[in-house]
């Protein structure tokens, strides 16, 4: 079906209108020992967010998850989810939105302060081992052609933000960017770094050791958070929830 999409994706693109969850066949892909392949699907029944949460899912979404196997120790796993931030954020930006990145995996249109819509959020799965990484699943659900009407509160869509939407081309390029930045890792922080909304922001950061609370100040490979709190004191947060809070 990549040929009816007119794709030319550095993948395999098997594709659905409808499906429970793009991860969860990707995940059965993955531990069949498939490679390079992308499952996207325009509705999901039973779309998953982090954390056990829900990720609504109606038609006229992109929602797809890519099956890589790369050559990595486990510790460089969280850049595949970096790079799906920012080639969806890219993507999203070629279709006329004004897409940011929030950290550490939502793509979202900045409002007035400190508030923004969310178009786009990311569950990546992986398994292997310390050394290596068998395989890595980015998932990405970005918000197309629904109306704001038809989504979360906070959500925002890219036909809501730009009036149209060019599913084709918008899947072209996340892949296409996908691609280039999985085969130069070193790129991924730097892209990153120029599409945050939450770099220079005081932030509150949910962590399993408690919240820390202070400015963001960098990101640093593979993903981890730096926040300077107000006694001073620099705090690294590798994962955790993430809230921009008012000056
Ligand atoms: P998250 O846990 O960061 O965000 C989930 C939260 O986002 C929900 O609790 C809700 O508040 C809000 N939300 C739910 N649906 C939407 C939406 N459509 N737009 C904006 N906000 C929403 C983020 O999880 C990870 C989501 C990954 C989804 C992709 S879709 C393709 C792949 N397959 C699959 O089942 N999951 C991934």
């Amino acid at each position: 079906l990549s040929v009816v999409l007119g794709l030319d994706a550095p993948f395999t693109v098997e594709s659905h209108a409808r499906l429970d969850s793009t991860n969860r066949r990707g995940r059965d892909l993955a531990e069949e020992g498939a490679a390079d392949v992308v499952v996207l699907a325009n509705e999901q029944t039973s779309g998953r967010g982090r954390l056990d949460r829900t990720w609504e899912a109606p038609p006229g979404g992109v929602y797809l998850s890519i099956v890589v196997r790369p050559d990595v120790p486990m510790r460089d796993a969280p850049l595949f989810t970096l790079a799906a931030a920012v080639a969806t954020a890219r993507a999203a930006r070629e279709q006329g939105a004004d897409a940011h990145i929030k950290w550490p995996n939502d793509v979202v249109v900045p409002r007035d302060g400190t508030s923004y819509d969310k178009l786009s959020g990311i569950l990546t799965e992986m398994q292997g081992e310390a050394d290596r990484v068998e395989w890595v699943l980015p998932g990405i659900g970005t918000n197309a052609e629904a109306s704001t009407a038809d989504l979360p509160e906070g959500a925002t869509s890219i036909r809501a933000e730009t009036g149209a939407v060019d599913r084709r081309a918008f899947v072209q390029r996340l892949l296409e960017e996908f691609d280039a930045l999985r085969e130069n890792l070193d790129s991924v922080v730097p892209a990153w770094r120029e599409l945050a909304l939450t770099l220079g922001q005081r932030v509150r950061v949910e962590t399993p050791d408690g919240d820390v609370v202070g400015e963001a100040i960098d990101v640093e490979r593979p993903g981890t958070l730096v926040v300077r709190r107000d006694d001073g004191e620099e705090v690294r947060v590798n994962a955790g929830d993430c809230e921009h809070l008012r000056p």
